[in-house]
């Protein structure tokens, strides 16, 4: 049979384009892609190689979750050995070792008092809606069932189930779907346009935060499960919260019995220059997600972390022991192969000492990034770890076409950024060396100055 690949890339264009058709891309431009495809054949290190054979740098991580970079041969090897010796278990009633191991080594990273993890389906937006169903269960467990709303924040981004997105605060995520559930929001953290902010904010923290309270007025706390927020906002664009805000969400949170989530499917497991967001900023959620970097993108794991208070509500609830103590899982919840996949990721998150490389290298890049202050189009720079986002001056009446339109430009030079609404996103391996940051974006302010 031909290669597929080959055939792929030698059809003429016509030809091609019938070839895709049958692929309903996820979160893409099908009409525009299908024109002009862009397909990646291979990846090594901090690089792709596109169709064509040439290089391009991996501006994003692939989606945030291969900061290791790609094609780590000892998680290769481990995920080879495991589908060869154990490919699947029943994740329900049975199990395997690997999820115990992989659990404990998770436990070890998190702040104080964050020690059960419950795996789920693989995807962020797994971990995201288990996490809320786990808030709502563990009230109704605790006899105060009437405390069902759950509370995001505008510009949240929690993955694309009905929780998700009901919780979610990205506007075009929701329009479409209709009726979710039952949910509110907090004031979003967007800075003005111009401000430049460095890291975390100095001001305000502590007034976003209230917004709660009125939240709490409007409902009653009788009525809220749960507040979940990213650390910092991944998908919107790299929005850092003011100091003091996540500490004021926590003590609102704890005075009025309403659980804090901390969605970390971002900024978990090195990103934050921390093992978690929950490190970085200094405060300690009751329930965590987590997904993408847990095993570098090479396989979908993900889930919650809870406290002991959580995970004993359940086991002390009462009734028999054979019976289950919370009906919810996924046919792949902690699958063996992705298990594997985790613990050989967090080998080398270990011994690479990747919060403290990502702390080293994070200087270099916020004042890389911020260089491009003063670029044509760009309205405001935000940064943290080795996470940056740029917003851009919209186009008249298309506020989402320059951003497009850079990130095109910019693969043709060989990097890929992430472009989505009015910004565009940088997160660069942990492996990334400074020179490898400096031409990442040398070649954004180059692109940004000659884009129109
Ligand atoms: N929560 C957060 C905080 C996320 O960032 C999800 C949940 C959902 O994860 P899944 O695995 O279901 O996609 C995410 C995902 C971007 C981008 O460009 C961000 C995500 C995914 C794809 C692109 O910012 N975040």
């Amino acid at each position: 049979m031909a290669n597929p690949r080959a055939t792929l890339r030698q059809s003429a264009p016509s030809a091609q384009a019938a070839r895709l058709e049958a692929h309903w891309m996820p979160f893409t431009a099908n009409r525009q892609f299908k024109a002009a495809p862009r397909l990646f054949a291979a990846a090594e290190g901090a690089y792709y190689t596109d169709m064509h054979g040439r290089k391009i740098f991996d501006g994003l991580s692939g989606l945030w979750c291969t900061g290791l970079g790609h094609g780590r041969k000892e998680i290769v090897e481990a995920v080879s050995r495991q589908i060869a010796t154990l490919d699947y278990a029943p994740a329900f009633q049975f199990g395997h070792p690997l999820s115990f191991e992989l659990a404990n080594r998770i436990v070890a990273h998190m702040p104080a008092g964050l020690d059960h993890v419950m795996f789920s389906g693989g995807s962020g937006s797994d971990a995201v809606d288990t996490s809320l169903k786990i808030a709502r269960a563990y009230w109704r467990v605790r006899g105060q069932g009437g405390k069902t709303r759950l509370i995001g924040r505008m510009q949240g981004y929690h993955g694309v189930n009905f929780g998700g997105i009901s919780v979610g605060g990205m506007v075009a995520n929701r329009k479409l779907f209709g009726q979710g559930i039952e949910s509110d929001h907090l004031a979003d953290l967007q800075p003005p346009a111009g401000s430049y902010w460095r890291g975390e904010p100095a001001e305000r923290g502590v007034q976003l935060a209230e917004s709660l309270l009125e939240l709490i007025r409007l409902h009653d706390a009788s009525s809220i499960a749960a507040v979940i927020v990213e650390p910092f906002s991944g998908s919107a664009g790299v929005i850092v919260p003011p100091r003091g805000y996540l500490a004021r969400l926590r003590e609102i949170c704890t005075e009025h019995h309403i659980l804090l989530i901390f969605d970390e499917v971002i900024s978990g497991f090195g990103r934050c220059g921390a093992w978690t967001g929950a490190e970085a900023f200094g405060v300690t959620p009751d329930l965590m997600t987590f997904a993408k970097q847990s095993t570098n993108g090479t396989q979908p794991l993900s889930g919650v972390v809870v406290k002991k208070e959580i995970y004993d509500a359940f086991m002390n609830a009462g009734g028999q022991e054979y019976l289950l103590e919370l009906p919810h899982g996924y046919t792949y919840s902690a699958h063996p192969v992705a298990c594997a996949a985790g613990i050989a990721t967090f080998d080398l998150l270990e011994r690479e000492h990747v919060p403290e490389r990502v702390r080293k290298l994070a200087p270099h890049f916020e004042s890389a990034v911020h260089g491009l202050r003063g670029a044509r189009h760009v309205m405001d720079i935000r940064n943290y770890g080795l996470a940056a986002g740029f917003t851009l001056e919209a186009l008249p009446g298309e506020p989402a076409r320059r951003p497009y339109e850079v990130a095109m430009a910019m693969l043709e030079k060989g990097f890929y950024v992430r472009y989505g609404g009015a910004t565009i996103q940088l997160a660069p391996p942990f492996i990334s060396t400074p020179a490898e940051i400096d031409r990442l974006v040398d070649a954004l302010g180059e692109t940004l100055n000659h884009t129109g």
